[in-house]
């Protein structure tokens, strides 16, 4: 076994291997980026390299010559699937904690690996997945498969590209954009042809090789529960599912490409059982803790074990299913702003703990999801003796989290969780958008609005308190700490403004009414007012102390909240007069002008129409 190991990725995953590395006595090597200086990663580890980012192959390599590491577990994402740092790994004489760069490569291209199943016997969703590229050779095949059909890139996975087309009349124009997208995001615009399922599911199977040519499944999960390609909850084992079938054919699969590691094979599955090979993942997937609790094994250990040149620690028979698991991945992302993600500081953060409950998160209290990598703030997977059982402790699991900072989709995750749609496991990939209504409704924000005025009043009265003590003056009238019951005045008005919009609100002294008792936790960071009321958060601002310090006065050039660009109306070298209008940035379905706030002269203009931007971020730079 390895005695160091260096972990090329940051956040939960990174965190995640070394629990597994600290347990069997290997020393770990974090690396990072300069933005993660402080990273929860970093602390981690036994020692940690700064690299260029998390993409660089020669940095990273070079951390592991340094570092002395016999081994880089590559995680997921960044370079996880990346036949060439397999291969730069292999030349530079460590081992790549992965399968072979020939595996990866083999399962990269999606018609090539398509053909390889269709040649191994592995069900394929009826299609065209050859190398004639030609449009009116590709109109054919459509209508041989039969209409609806679905153009997705050779190249890509993940919905990027993919266009589905319910007619022949619609199909060349839908080629066209399918190519044009594909090359742009993959370079590569070869394409292929399936016929398009209407409800499936999605259901994958964990599966390991080793170099000694054993291959076992380790069941499925169901991951159906996807917005947009982005997964949301994800269990083991899928409900209602015989998957024996499908296991079979994932061994097939993994022995096709005499696969190393640990991998999973994606499939679609029809409501009626019916199921077809999607893709293979070549690597340790988000998810993977759901399979760790339906089956008690430690897939990292299993994964440096073979990375090692040992065998599979167990045999097919040897692996059995214990309950129910589910994960539900929570984001810094905005529901009600298309999910749009959420970036800012973590000023608190509780997470549940207990029996059944398990927590992998990179980030604490303090620490900070900026726009430049996933906004995934933790995963939260529980277990139980049953779906149900298992459900239920993902609600009560879910209620107890507390996030303040920043908008999450938390209170989102509740509410699938609540849903009669997955308690009743109606599973395919709609299921969100077709129960958009109830998982994302409008709130009342006037008990969030009540509690911001309070804990408002109530800084300033201690503010007073403190510096009337500070100055020795307690009868100055500037430092008044008598609160409102001694005073004179009968209301005290505020302005809060929340996603953009002004909410009035007056509180009045005296009045005493029967009210409804929360449970509230607030917190004031700047002008912001940071409120968790029966778990659900919101972020106010103080309208008047915005204005004040002019934070967010007309002349402002960072975006006031996520957007996007609708025009853009100077350019670079454009001289401009203070209030001359420079864009327009369209958020919460207002137009916001942003204006110079001097004369000047611009520098760069960091947005184009159309492009999403994040709160915060620069859009022009003046000089
Ligand atoms: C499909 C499909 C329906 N029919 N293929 C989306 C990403 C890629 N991994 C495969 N995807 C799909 N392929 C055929 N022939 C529907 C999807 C699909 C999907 C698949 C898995 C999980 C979520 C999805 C969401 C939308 C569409």
């Amino acid at each position: 076994m390895f005695e160091k190991i260096l972990i090329a990725n940051r956040g939960e995953i990174a965190c995640r291997v070394m629990r597994t590395a600290r347990r069997l006595g290997i020393r770990s090597v974090a690396v990072f980026a300069d933005a993660d200086r402080e990273a929860l990663h970093v602390k981690s580890a036994d020692e940690a390299k700064r690299i260029d980012n998390y993409l660089s192959i020669d940095s990273i390599l070079a951390a592991a010559r340094a570092s002395g590491a016999q081994a880089i577990h590559p995680g997921y994402g960044f370079l996880a699937e990346n036949e060439d740092f397999a291969a730069a790994c292999a030349k530079a004489g460590v081992v790549f904690i992965g399968p072979t760069p020939e595996a990866i490569a083999a399962m990269g291209d999606k018609s090539a690996a398509k053909r390889l199943m269709e040649k191994a016997k592995v069900p394929l969703v009826p299609g065209y997945h050859g190398e004639d590229q030609d449009a009116a050779f590709l109109e054919k095949e459509a209508v041989r498969i039969g209409f609806p059909v679905l153009i997705k890139p050779s190249a890509g996975g993940g919905g990027k590209g993919m266009r589905i087309v319910s007619d022949r009349t619609a199909f060349a124009s839908a080629l066209e954009g399918s190519k044009r997208e594909a090359k742009s995001s993959f370079g590569d615009d070869r394409v292929l042809i399936e016929r398009y399922l209407e409800r499936p599911r999605h259901i994958e199977m964990q599966v390991f090789g080793d170099s000694h040519g054993n291959v076992v499944h380790l069941f499925e999960r169901d991951c159906s529960v996807q917005r947009r390609h982005q997964k949301v909850l994800e269990e083991a084992p899928a409900p209602g599912f015989d998957s024996r079938k499908m296991a079979q054919a994932a061994v097939t699969a993994a022995k096709a490409i005499h696969y190393v590691g640990a991998g999973t094979v994606e499939f679609i599955a029809e409501q009626d059982g019916r199921f077809y090979f999607m893709e293979m993942n070549t690597r340790l997937q988000v998810e993977h803790p759901v399979t760790e609790m339906i089956t008690g094994l430690d897939l990292v250990e299993w994964q440096l074990l073979i990375a090692s040149g040992q065998e599979i620690p167990l045999k097919q028979t040897e692996l059995k299913v214990d309950g129910h698991a589910i994960e539900a991945r929570i984001y810094a992302e905005d529901p009600r702003r298309d999910f749009l993600p959420a970036t800012g500081r973590l000023l608190h953060l509780a997470f549940p703990r207990g029996e059944g409950v398990r927590i992998d998160t990179g980030v604490e209290a303090g620490g900070e999801i900026t726009p430049w990598y996933d906004p995934m703030i933790a995963k939260l997977v529980v277990h139980g003796r049953d779906r149900a059982a298992a459900l239920e402790r993902l609600r009560a699991a879910l209620a107890d989290v507390e996030i303040l900072g920043l908008t999450t989709n938390v209170e989102f995750l509740r509410r699938v969780a609540a849903s009669h749609a997955f308690s009743s496991a109606q599973l395919d990939t709609g299921l969100i958008e077709r129960n958009r209504a109830e998982l994302i409704p409008s709130v009342d924000l006037e008990p969030f609005l009540a509690a911001a005025a309070l804990a408002e009043l109530a800084h300033e009265e201690a503010e007073a308190r403190r510096l009337a003590t500070a100055s020795g003056d307690l009868y100055s009238p500037w430092h008044r700490f008598d609160g409102w019951q001694l005073g004179s005045e009968a209301h005290h008005d505020f302005v809060f403004l929340e996603s953009g919009v002004e909410h009035p609100v007056r509180v009045r002294f005296g009045d005493a009414h029967q009210g409804k008792a929360s449970k509230t936790r607030a917190i004031r960071d700047g002008n912001d007012w940071h409120v968790l009321l029966d778990g659900v958060y919101r972020r106010l601002s103080l309208k008047s102390e915005l204005a004040a310090s002019g934070a967010e006065a007309a002349g402002s050039l960072t975006a006031p909240m996520p957007g996007r660009i609708v025009k853009v109306m100077t350019r670079a070298g454009a001289k401009v007069g203070k209030g001359e209008a420079l864009l327009i940035l369209e958020a919460m379905k207002m137009e916001h002008t942003i204006t110079a706030p001097a004369d000047g002269t611009v520098k760069t203009v960091h947005y184009a129409a159309g492009e999403q931007v994040l709160e915060g971020a620069e859009l022009v730079t003046l000089e």
